[in-house]
């Protein structure tokens, strides 16, 4: 029986997981092949919820209220992030909410995606 529950629940994340690559990807080419598919489907898992707090333009970082981030094994909290590119902060204001991805890079955390949340 536990075994069971394991498994719907594991199914659930699973679907839950490959309809936001679904919705963040909407009108975007499909990816063709298989080795293809499965890299863009990893790389929308990475993507974490948050909402925007502040952002600075002069400094180029954003401070984000953001949930579990799981590539980065960090809870959710508000901290402030650098961005790869400071252009990805024309298209966003304070109080959005998005899912982004975040990453480590030497010893800061960069943000490199940001999406509307839907
Ligand atoms: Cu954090």
């Amino acid at each position: 029986m536990q075994n069971l529950k394991t498994l719907l629940i594991l199914s659930a994340v699973l679907a839950g997981a490959t309809s936001v690559y679904a919705a963040s990807h909407a009108g975007e080419p499909m990816a063709t092949g298989d080795a293809r598919k499965e890299t863009a489907t990893a790389a929308a898992a990475d993507m974490a919820d948050g909402e925007i707090r502040k952002i600075d333009m002069a400094t180029k970082k954003i401070t984000i209220k953001h949930g579990e981030i799981k590539n980065l094994d960090m809870p959710g909290m508000t901290m402030v992030f650098q961005v790869k590119d400071p252009a990805m902060l024309d298209k966003v204001k304070a109080g959005d909410k998005i899912r982004f991805k975040a990453e480590k890079a030497n010893a800061a955390i960069v943000v490199t995606d940001i999406q509307p949340a839907r």
